[in-house]
């Protein structure tokens, strides 16, 4: 489902009022999701500490969050923006890519959670799209 032009400036406004919180917004977006799909955590289990709120949990989301506002900034090209993180996906880190989008749910729990008001049914629409484009940019490398 491509992205029209409405759907880019919602996003983008969206986004210039919540961005500033990405690595908050990924730390417990990473907490929520390892807690609610445990099955998501045999990803991480080199990490010390997979607790919520945890150093290893927090550093990832933020990381995590990179990748999402540099899809943002590749807004009219996302699968060109992602290639270099969905092949890292793909062949180094063999992520089965059906996680991409209990992640993505769990980005849009946290924005509507933190940030109610700007969560309009809008913005609501348009970032799911948005999120669902990042997870499909995510998977290309896996044709
Ligand atoms: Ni993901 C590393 C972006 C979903 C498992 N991931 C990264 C990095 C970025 C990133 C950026 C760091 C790359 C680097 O170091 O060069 N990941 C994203 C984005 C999404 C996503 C934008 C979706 C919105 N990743 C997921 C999901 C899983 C996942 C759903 C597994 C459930 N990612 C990983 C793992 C690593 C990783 C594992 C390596 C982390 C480490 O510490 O070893």
């Amino acid at each position: 489902m491509s992205l029209t032009d409405k759907d880019k400036a919602a996003i983008k406004a969206l986004w210039g009022k919540i961005g500033k919180s990405a690595d908050a917004i990924g730390a417990d977006a990473l907490g929520r999701m390892i807690v609610v799909y445990p099955q998501t955590k045999t990803y991480f289990s080199h990490w010390t500490d997979l607790k919520p709120n945890s150093a290893p949990v927090k550093a990832h989301g933020k990381k995590v969050m990179g990748g999402v506002t540099l899809a943002v900034s590749k807004i009219d090209d996302i699968t060109a923006g992602l290639l270099k993180l969905s092949e890292l996906h793909a062949f180094e880190l063999r992520v089965d890519p059906s996680n991409f989008k209990i992640l993505a749910h769990c980005i849009m729990v946290v924005i509507g959670n933190t940030f109610p008001n700007d969560f309009t049914p809008e913005a609501h629409v348009a970032f799911d799209k948005f999120l669902s484009n990042v997870a499909l940019a995510l998977s290309e490398k896996y044709r």
